[in-house]
């Protein structure tokens, strides 16, 4: 049928300025896509501080809050940085965190010590117990971006320089079998 080649003509043309109309788009920034949302006003965004020292590691720097005597905290999880970064509380202290990644790159909330580690992709939020050290202060971090800086910790008493990456005091586990007599009996 004739009549179908003549309607490719229009077809090409459309589809070139398709294309064209595209090409621009992409010139232009994406930033739409990553406006701040109203939901969240009066936080402190934007403008880094540096980085803080947290168990002898680099952490990408968000800010310490005082969380003592408090029972829940919101966390937010950004591109390479936890906000805030360190959180100061009380020793035995237990805390639930409720988390929110408003980055675009998927992060995890881990720490090592206390079988935590929620897995969080972009726009995902989820919850996680934590529970401050007796003294110094425990590390939080994300799998992906650790070597980034993407870390914070747990402190008590302010005392960041003193934590341990999860080395000691894991060993009171053994210690109450001694009471149990282990003899076949009489
Ligand atoms: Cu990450």
């Amino acid at each position: 049928m004739p009549k179908a080649r003549g309607a490719l003509a229009p077809v090409i043309v459309t589809l070139s300025l398709i294309l064209l109309a595209s090409a621009c788009a992409e010139e232009r920034p994406a930033a739409t896509a990553g406006a701040e949302e109203p939901g969240s006003a009066g936080q402190d965004q934007g403008e880094e501080e540096g980085t803080v020292t947290i168990a002898g590691q680099e952490a990408t720097n968000r800010g310490s809050q005082d969380v003592a005597g408090a029972s829940e905290l919101e966390l937010e999880v950004g591109d390479f940085y936890f906000a805030p970064t360190v959180l100061e509380g009380e020793d035995g202290q237990t805390l639930s965190v409720s988390l929110s990644n408003d980055g675009a790159a998927p992060h995890t909330f881990t720490i090592d010590d206390q079988d935590v580690d929620v897995q969080l992709g972009a726009g995902e939020s989820g919850r996680a117990e934590v529970t401050f050290p007796d003294s110094g202060a425990l590390v939080f971090y994300c799998r992906f971006h650790i070597s980034g800086g993407m870390l914070g910790g747990l402190s008590v008493e302010g005392d960041l320089a003193a934590a341990s990456g999860g080395s000691g005091g894991g060993g009171s586990g053994g210690g109450d079998s001694e009471d149990q007599p282990s003899g076949p009996g009489y």
